[in-house]
């Protein structure tokens, strides 16, 4: 409510924020989130709650009037249609040189992603985070992690038998025949569902290629996860399609928060200011970057420092699809959850996702998404003139994500006598190179915070999301994210609150 006083404050509801606010309750701690995108808890008037990746509607993007596919052609033709605005799952937010694709709604990124849920290997994770010890990660964090979020791995023997993963097997033969190692990756999807769908004695999601804009069955989201726990504790509440403009230090202490509330056309029905005593930034790598950087330049937050911002990386993702002979379909059922990958990381920098491309027709096509070591950081600018925050990418610096990508493809290719699809990202392209579905950095560990992402210069403002890691984490990041915000929250409860 308008002039409310409330405790503690989460600006966002992904995997940061939902550690937050499950942990601070548990404590005794009331919390209040605060979420842009919708709950998405309502089906729609075709009983769905989401719709499917091969016919999106006004549900798709986040207000926008035509979509923005990942994969914008096929055969060469655009393949993008125009839907209502309206405050849909998917933000394909165009940053200058980058597309950034986020999830919008009660559970954030996990609305929309993969769910593939991967602990990196310990010997890169003193990249990764190099200010954290890598034996408490190890030893209690990233278990924590994996256990509040339901991580399990595919059973092989029925990967090896199922149609929707024919995809993989595919992808596992040839990752073989050029000697890659291949691995399953683990996932938070609900496997036994999997296989009643692929059975035919439940609704199908995965397997009738639900993926993107949300999952109606299977899928383990932070809303069944980490959310719900929270809701259950009774001391937490969320506030959907209500967007933080501002924080700033009240007179009394604590800090006031402005926030909009907003309609599904996006725009703003009223303003209300709040005042917390503590407030959590947990609003995605782009959100919470770009919140801090206005409010530092504004001088709402000045005292935060001038590493407020920097260390922005895109996870090195490229992506790339495949011609196969007509002797290797890749079967016109797959299933949207990938899990699989290729992994060249050592040698080469790269780690390939088998990924699906769930057209429902035979493709021939093989698709990855590459997470490459990709030295290149961005930083987030005021941009006064124009009133908002710029981001200083330039799509040039994917060259070394699709040199460490062919360390892979190349030699796939020559192996097979195959060739790259060029009709996946436009006429003649192969790469990719236009997007990340990763962002990382802005509000990096150790340096804007300390190193349990307290702000610096403004005692009781937390960074608890993805903006805190430098830019990479060699694998898809989600699990690095929730086991350091679980370190991290169980330190500033025991001495901060
Ligand atoms: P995030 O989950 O983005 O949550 C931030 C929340 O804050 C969002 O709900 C926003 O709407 C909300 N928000 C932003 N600004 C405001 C504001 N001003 N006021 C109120 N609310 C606000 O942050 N990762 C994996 O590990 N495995 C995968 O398989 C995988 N697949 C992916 C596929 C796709 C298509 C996409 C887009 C991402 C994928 N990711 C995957 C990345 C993963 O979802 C992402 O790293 C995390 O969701 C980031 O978590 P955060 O808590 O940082």
């Amino acid at each position: 409510d308008p002039g409310a006083h409330v405790p503690v404050l989460v600006i966002g509801t992904g995997y940061g924020g939902s550690v937050a606010a499950l942990r601070l309750a548990q404590a005794g701690i009331d919390v209040h989130m605060i979420e842009m995108g919708m709950a998405w808890d309502t089906p729609g008037s075709d009983g769905k709650i989401f719709c499917n990746t091969t016919s999106p509607d006004y549900r798709s993007y986040w207000l926008r009037t035509k979509t923005k596919q990942p994969i914008s052609n096929f055969l060469g033709f655009p393949i993008d249609k125009n839907t209502p605005r309206h405050t849909g799952i998917l933000d394909a937010e165009e940053m200058g040189g980058i597309i950034v694709y986020q999830g919008r709604g009660v559970g954030g990124g996990s609305l929309v992603n993969g769910g593939m849920a991967v602990t990196p290997r310990r010997e890169n994770f003193g990249a990764v985070l190099p200010s954290v010890n890598a034996d408490e990660m190890y030893g209690t964090y990233y278990p924590r992690a994996n256990a509040g979020l339901g991580v399990s791995t595919i059973d092989p023997a029925w990967f090896d038998t199922v149609d929707c993963y024919q995809y993989a097997r595919v992808g596992r033969k040839h990752a073989q025949r050029s000697g890659f190692p291949f691995i399953f990756v683990p996932d938070v999807y609900d496997w036994d569902y999997m296989k009643q769908e692929a059975a035919g004695t439940v609704p199908k999601s995965a397997v009738a290629g639900e993926i993107l804009y949300g999952n109606n069955h299977g899928k383990k989201s932070l809303q069944q996860t980490y959310i719900a726990q929270a809701k259950a504790t009774g001391k937490v509440t969320i506030s959907p399609l209500h967007k933080v403009t501002s924080v700033a230090p009240a007179a009394g202490g604590g800090y006031t928060v402005v926030i909009d509330q907003i309609n599904t056309n996006g725009d703003t029905t009223t303003t209300k200011t709040v005042t917390a005593d503590k407030v959590f930034f947990a609003a995605g790598s782009v959100g919470t970057s770009k919140l801090l950087v206005k409010l530092k330049a504004t001088g709402a937050l000045p005292n935060l420092n001038s590493e407020t911002g920097k260390g922005w990386g895109d996870n090195g993702n490229v992506m790339c699809g495949r011609a196969n002979h007509l002797w290797d379909p890749t079967g016109k059922v797959q299933s949207g959850i990938p899990c699989s990958g290729i992994d060249n990381w050592a040698a080469g920098g790269a780690f390939a996702e088998v990924a699906p491309l769930p057209t429902g027709i035979e493709t021939y096509a093989s698709f990855y998404l590459s997470i490459t070591k990709n030295p290149n950081r961005a930083q987030f600018s005021w941009n006064a003139a124009a009133g908002k925050v710029d981001l200083n990418w330039q799509t040039a610096w994917k060259q070394a994500s699709i040199d460490m990508a062919k360390t892979i493809f190349d030699k796939i290719n020559a192996k097979e006598g195959t060739i790259y699809r060029t009709d996946l990202f436009g006429t003649y392209k192969i790469w990719g190179d236009h997007l990340t579905y990763h962002p990382l950095g802005g509000a990096v560990l150790n340096k804007a915070t300390d190193n349990y992402g307290r702000l610096h210069g403004h005692p009781g403002l937390y960074v608890i999301d993805g903006s805190l890691i430098p830019g990479n984490t060699s694998v898809n990041p989600f699990v690095t994210i929730t086991a350091l915000a679980e370190r991290n929250i169980e330190k500033i409860i025991a001495t901060d609150l």
